[in-house]
């Protein structure tokens, strides 16, 4: 078997085991071949005397069979390819949110500078039967500055966002570049099938593409795989995590705290992708149309801050702020208050019990690759009495929870009507849809991800 190297943002720390569901599944996949993971340290150098700080050298740490390389990254480097054009361009854009995204040319350089420092590091790393398997819209021409170097290897691609539809990727100045930078990858993934056919709507209309067939696409002078390969989750990793002591504290003390009163969940980051606000909207819309959810119904939002150096980033906490402060204030009793708002990171074992405790969990983004929270909170239910999932169909999820709630979370009423359907659902009705769910999130977990995606790498035709 070839070794694997996996390239992303910033590596996880493998000898933690809290981190997430993905970076537990790389670092399986990674222990199982050995290989290298090689990222971001995560630290920046400033600049000295006005001047940039000198190119770091890569920091190596082994971890069983894993080495985990990293490299620091200079202040312009990391305002221009992280914040800037990740983050203010490719992630707002990717999301369909061209009002937000910030066209700044110096911002595409620093992000070609730093994919050719991540091509020059990584180089001298690579053997020749080496897979290489990067991750997500950081990381677009690193393959093609791979080439440049001469590197021969596979190279696969997961996009973890959304593929936004040929004329709104045509509104990124250098569109044409990001995509002919896929060409130089031997397989690209995307998350759903509707972004699969967003990529290939583009290369057809914009570049002429022929399709060949089997997934294969001819454009630029290159022949590429494009699938759709659905990012899953570990669920019996995920039930352990419930079964353990902390998740069961949790559970109890959420069932206990809240036995006459509906708990309604929403986890994410605070991005303005989650569609927070239209949901605290729909909330709200809820307590006005159906009165016997007052005093009575919960939601429990956390939202862990996020990217704070983004300025649209401040505008969604301000707006939320002060939505969840009016809903409490004009609907809440002494003993009761609607909202419960989080702004804070929550312990990742603490997630199983909270979301076991929860008789409905809204996932309503305007827009997301997957979104795994959807995926979390059916694994962590109860099959003998399930909550219910509400869930936008703008989430690459609803492609495979057709059995969930699904909404349009723009259509406040439309939510709202959802929601209460979800609370009123009948027991065997709640069931069947529970387990039509487990059994699509069993059958498409991560470990089918990381193996679908790495034979079709080590399949894909040269
Ligand atoms: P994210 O946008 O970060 O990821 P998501 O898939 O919802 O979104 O969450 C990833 C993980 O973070 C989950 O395991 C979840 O439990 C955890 N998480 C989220 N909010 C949390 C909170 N407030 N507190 C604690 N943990 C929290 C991107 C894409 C998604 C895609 C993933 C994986 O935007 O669409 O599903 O990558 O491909």
């Amino acid at each position: 078997m070839s070794r694997l190297v996996v390239v992303s943002n910033r590596t996880a720390d493998l000898r933690k085991p809290a981190a997430g569901g993905l970076a537990v599944a790389l670092g399986e996949s990674l222990q199982q071949r050995g290989g290298v993971w090689f990222g971001w340290s995560g630290k920046i150098l400033e600049d000295v005397d006005g001047q940039p700080a000198p190119e770091g050298k890569v920091n190596f740490q082994r971890a069983g069979k894993v080495t985990l390389a990293t490299v620091d990254l200079g202040r312009a480097d990391y305002d221009a390819y992280y914040a800037g054009y990740s983050n203010d361009v490719l992630w707002p854009v990717f999301h369909y949110r061209l009002d937000l995204a910030n066209f700044d040319t110096r911002f595409a350089a620093g992000y070609r500078r730093v994919n050719q420092l991540f091509a020059r590091k990584l180089l001298p790393m690579l053997k020749p039967d080496d897979l290489i398997w990067v991750h997500d819209y950081h990381l677009i021409p690193l393959a093609a500055e791979l080439r440049a170097l001469g590197c021969t290897n596979r190279i696969g691609f997961f996009l973890h966002v959304p593929m936004p539809p040929p004329l709104i990727m045509a509104a990124i100045p250098e569109h044409e570049w990001l995509m002919r930078s896929l060409f130089a990858f031997d397989v690209v993934g995307f998350q759903s099938r509707a972004d699969l056919l967003h990529f290939s709507h583009y290369v057809e209309s914009e570049a002429g593409a022929e399709v060949l067939g089997d997934g294969r696409f001819r454009a630029y002078g290159r022949t590429t795989h494009a699938g759709a390969f659905p990012i899953g989750m570990d669920v019996d990793d995920f039930l352990r995590l419930a079964e353990a002591k902390e998740g069961r504290e949790m559970f109890e003390r959420m069932r206990d705290e809240y036995s006459r009163r509906q708990l309604l969940l929403g986890v994410d980051r605070l991005d303005y992708s989650k569609g927070l606000p239209q949901r605290i909207h729909a909330f709200r819309e809820l307590l006005a149309q159906y009165p016997e959810n007052r005093n009575r119904a919960t939601l429990i939002q956390i939202a862990s801050p996020s990217r704070e150096d983004v300025e649209a980033y401040g505008d969604i906490r301000r707006q939320m702020d002060s939505l969840c402060g009016a809903i409490n204030g004009d609907y809440g009793e002494l003993d009761w208050m609607p909202i419960r708002y989080i702004h804070r990171n929550i312990a990742r074992k603490r997630l199983p019990g909270l979301y076991r405790a929860s008789r409905v969990a809204l996932v309503t983004p305007l827009r997301d690759g997957m979104n795994l929270v959807a995926k979390e909170f059916i694994a962590a239910q109860d099959p003998a009495d399930p909550g219910m999932l509400v869930l936008s169909r703008f989430a690459g999820a609803a492609e495979q929870l057709k059995d969930a709630l699904l909404v349009n979370p723009y259509d406040t009423q439309g939510t709202a009507q959802a929601i209460q359907r979800a609370l009123t659902m009948p027991l065997e009705e709640r069931r069947n849809r529970h387990a039509n769910l487990l059994r699509s999130i069993r059958e498409q977990n991560i470990h089918w991800w990381t193996r679908s995606f790495l034979d079709a790498l080590a399949g894909a035709q040269k």
